[in-house]
């Protein structure tokens, strides 16, 4: 007997709520194990609820303990509850108090949704459906209630208590050890944006003044002595506060702004209300145990959680299928904002190799949805790579349709015309529709179509009618899910290059709009003639990725290499040193495949000479532009019959050949380009270590003297984590001497910070060797290994079965196996961090038949399980379809 799968949830279905909840009072007794929550609801029928229509609040695993309506208990007869639901059948009037006391267990809460503790500290994860785990509700993002909370708890161990919005009372509770506090939110908001936090905690204070001069208090919480790590994620938040009014005009709108850092959570933070709760990953940083991304992804996640405010919290989704209407924008403009703090192009790069990782194979999986999805069983399985980052190129998409002035009037319209409002996909595309007088029907099959449009292309030179000719046309490859397809709005921005490397100016042209630099393909098939072109140009297209479509272009090796040194679009330089890499990587793993012999090409290796060399291009550009394809991309590159072994031995040949040629010139770049005196995480200097350590990565295989001990004395004289990690990772990953002495070295040193032994598990389960599936088991028994910290999971096991392709997908199945057994015992405990890791499974009709065969036998183990959770069930049911 296998467990049932959930039903379906469907957008078509969506009706309003008979009643709204118009304020909340929360009052919670806070204990480890017996937590008493008293709710009192103001609840309201919308208009034309009849008296006596029945009120049907959510619930999760909860124990109610009273009920009173108006203040008079409520007799059994006239309701029922069980643990996940609680009707009241009659209610006398259309408006009326409701007085609902639960009791729960934070200590149990392993599964890290709703009230749980982390550390001894008591703390909440309510998007999406948490909420009903504290107490019964009408938990859905359209009912919108302002919140009064008071928090008691024992003064010793929770002196700090936190919840969303001002502090408006606080004190000890008479003649006992506790106290109290009391938080007012005035602006309404979901249920899936309450928050609270109480422990024992450090407090980091600062300030900002809004631009209108108002003063809002800053904190951030952490636990005690972790104060110092604090200072680079507050400096994110001030910056993200001003560019939000300096680029968006947008305001904070409290007079307190708390961030709490736990270890145990679900995902990397959580955008409540005045009260942001992150994964200490993406708060705490110091140079010693955070590496550049680390530093990167602080201030890029800081920023999306306080961008939120506005778009997410202020405008909420009316619904779960819209979720993309506050992810896809909010990443949007996360990604702007780092993209003006750092470098743009370097930014761009590494947010398209992000989706083409990520969505990319999403959208060509069993797993692949729209970015609007209409139906699901599972809300928590949509947090993905689709909603969030094809969501965000969507909207950057509709900045490049629009071009930036309209694009900001239709935003504008946005904020005004919603403030305050549970909204949809419709309503934020119509303010586009309206601000700029256009018609963004078409546009909109963005949001409900899945799968990657293959953009083909075709150019022609006519020397005699001096015309150049582009062909495009646009088709969806099949979805399993998905019917038919219609063509898409696909804005291509491009330049035609001539002989010098310079743009050729276009003027006359007939077929498709153009608009500037862009081109609108938005039919199956469409031809654009440019006229007055004397010479044969090179069509450089899709610069800057502006659409996020797979380009089969068939550029010549020669067009190519022309792109990789001519291009003035960085991004398509890149693009173009990529694709050479690309090609030849393919070329190779297929005569691996086929036993035959097989030497790089000398193009491929002259390109990454000079890419290196190349003083017009920035460090962490090179950097990028000098990273080959990972085994990864290369396997979704081939798409089928995929054998990861082959793929591995492919890319060792070219990083090898590339390194024989090149070691020469790399050694001046390991050395010298590692920037010394104090660090500091600016891009600048980031971009100068990242080249330092791509320059060692290749040095590191030369077979030189000296190659081995570079890398030994970049690990053991490392002043920062980036260069002592870069090193380690060569060090364990070529299999070097030293390794076990530098795992030991690195384990003694780091021993006491959780995140820096992250990586130290990480690096270890990626090892590509085949003891390494031996290692992942032994570090399963670790003292430090911990199943109940997700970062841990994640650095062991999703790190295995996503970045070590030959080992998960081992031929003798024991890495599939290892990741099912995982997956089971995972999904007792925690069903989301169980059902995220289940996901790397999601390519495997990709992989050769017999490992394939071996994938479906664990996957098919993993479905026969009698108590799967909800969210592994649909899971493992989609990837099986
Ligand atoms: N909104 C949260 C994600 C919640 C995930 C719930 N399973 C973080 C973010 O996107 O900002
Ligand atoms: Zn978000």
């Amino acid at each position: 007997m296998r467990s049932e799968t959930a039903p379906a949830i469907r957008l078509e279905d969506y009706q309003p709520p008979a009643y709204r909840i118009e304020k909340v009072h929360l009052d919670i007794l806070l204990d480890p194990t017996a937590t008493k929550v008293t709710a009192t609801l103001t609840v309201v029928g919308q208009d034309g609820t009849e008296t006596g229509t029945p009120l049907v609040l959510d619930g999760d695993e909860l124990k109610l303990t009273v009920l009173r309506l108006n203040g008079i208990e409520l007799p059994e007869s006239e309701f029922e509850a069980t643990a996940d639901r609680l009707e009241i059948r009659k209610p006398p009037a259309t408006s009326f108090e409701l007085t609902i006391e639960t009791e729960i267990n934070p200590d149990t809460n392993t599964k890290l949704m709703g009230l749980y503790r982390s550390s001894e500290t008591f703390c909440t994860q309510c998007e999406a459906e948490g909420f009903r785990r504290i107490t019964y509700f009408l938990d859905r993002p359209d009912v919108l209630a302002i919140y009064t909370t008071r928090l008691e708890a024992l003064r010793a161990s929770c002196p700090v208590l936190l919840a969303n919005g001002n502090l408006i009372e606080a004190g000890d509770v008479s003649e006992t050890d506790r106290h109290y506090a009391v938080w007012h939110d005035p602006h309404p908001k979901p249920a899936y944006l309450f928050a609270l936090v109480a422990g024992n905690l450090a407090q980091v204070p600062d300030e900002f003044v809004t631009s209108s001069g108002k003063q809002v208090e800053l904190n951030i919480f952490v636990e005690h002595g972790k104060e110092n790590l604090c200072g680079w994620a507050m400096d994110s938040l001030k910056r993200s506060m001003r560019w939000d009014e300096e680029v968006f005009g947008l305001e904070y709108d409290l007079d307190v702004f708390n961030i709490v850092a736990v270890s145990d959570f679900n995902m990397g933070a959580m955008e409540n209300k005045g009260l942001n709760i992150f994964n200490d990953k993406y708060v705490l940083a110091d140079p010693e145990t955070a590496t550049d991304q680390d530093y990167a992804n602080i201030e890029a996640v800081i920023a999306h959680e306080y961008f939120h405010n506005w778009t997410g919290n202020r405008i909420t989704c009316r619904d779960w299928f819209q979720l993309c209407l506050k992810e896809g924008l909010t990443v949007f403009r996360d990604q702007e904002f780092s993209s003006d703090m750092r470098s743009r192009p370097v930014k761009r790069i590494a947010d398209v190799r992000l989706l083409k990782s990520h969505q990319f194979p999403e959208d060509a999986g069993p797993l692949a949805h729209p970015v609007r999805p209409r139906v699901y069983h599972e809300i928590n399985n949509f947090y993905t790579a689709t909603v969030y980052e094809k969501g965000a190129e969507v909207v950057r998409m509709l900045k490049t349709v629009l071009g930036d002035e309209k694009f900001h009037a239709g935003l504008d319209l946005y904020f005004r015309q919603h403030d305050g409002e549970a909204t949809t996909i419709e309503a934020f595309l119509k303010c586009f529709e309206e601000a700029a007088a256009t018609d963004l029907s078409q546009f909109a099959l963005w949001y409900e179509q899945a799968g990657t449009p293959v953009v083909s292309v075709k150019t022609r030179h006519d020397p005699v009618q001096q015309t150049f000719t582009v062909s495009l046309s646009q088709e969806i490859p099949p979805v399993p899910s998905q019917k038919t397809s219609k063509p898409a709005v696909i804005p291509l921005r491009f330049g035609l290059i001539g002989p010098n490397g310079d743009d050729i100016a276009y003027e006359a042209h007939t077929g498709a709009k153009i608009s500037g630099d862009v081109m609108l393909l938005d039919k199956a098939r469409q031809e654009v003639t440019f006229n007055n072109i004397s010479t044969a140009p090179v069509l450089s297209l899709l610069r800057g990725f502006s659409a996020p479509v797979r380009l089969d272009q068939h550029l010549s090796a020669e067009d190519l290499l022309f792109l990789a040194s001519k291009d003035n679009d960085p991004f398509n330089r890149w693009q173009a040193v990529q694709s050479l890499a690309m090609q030849d990587l393919v070329r190779l793993t297929a005569l691996i495949r086929q036993g035959e012999q097989s030497t790089p090409s000398d193009d491929v290796i002259g390109v990454f000479g000079s890419v290196l060399s190349d003083p017009s291009l920035d460090a962490a550009l090179r950097a990028q532009a000098l990273t080959l394809p990972s085994e990864a991309d290369i396997a979704q590159e081939i798409g089928k019959n995929v054998d990861p072994d082959a793929i591995l031995m492919a890319r060792r040949m070219l990083r090898e050949a590339i390194s024989r040629s090149h070691a020469t010139a790399m050694l001046p770049f390991v050395t010298e380009m590692a920037p010394g005196g104090t660090y500091s995480p600016d891009a600048e200097t980031a971009g100068r270590r990242a080249l330092s350590n791509r320059a060692l990565h290749y040095y590191a295989v030369s077979a030189r003297d000296d190659s081995t001990q570079i890398v030994w004395e970049r690990f053991a004289s490392a002043d920062n984590m980036t260069d002592r990690l870069a090193a380690l990772t060569l060090l364990v990953h070529d299999d070097m001497e030293q390794k076990d002495a530098a795992l030991e070295m690195y384990r003694n040193r780091h021993e006491k910070s959780s995140l820096a032994m992250d990586k130290w598990f990480m690096t270890q389960a990626t090892a590509p060797g085949a003891r390494t599936l031996q290692r992942v088991r032994d570090l399963m028994n670790d003292p430090l290994y911990d199943a109940g910290n997700p970062n841990r999971v994640r650095s062991l096991l999703q790190s295995f079965a996503t970045g070590n392709p030959t080992q998960f997908a081992r031929t003798d199945g024991q890495g599939f196996e290892l990741v099912a057994e995982a997956v089971l015992q995972l999904d007792k405990r925690n069903p989301q961090v169980a059902s995220r890791l289940l996901t790397s499974f999601r390519s495997w009709r990709a992989l050769d038949p017999q490992r394939s065969a071996l994938a479906e036998t664990a996957l098919l183990r993993i479905s026969s399980c009698e108590e799967l959770s909800r969210d592994s069930r649909d899971i493992v049911d989609r990837t099986l379809q």
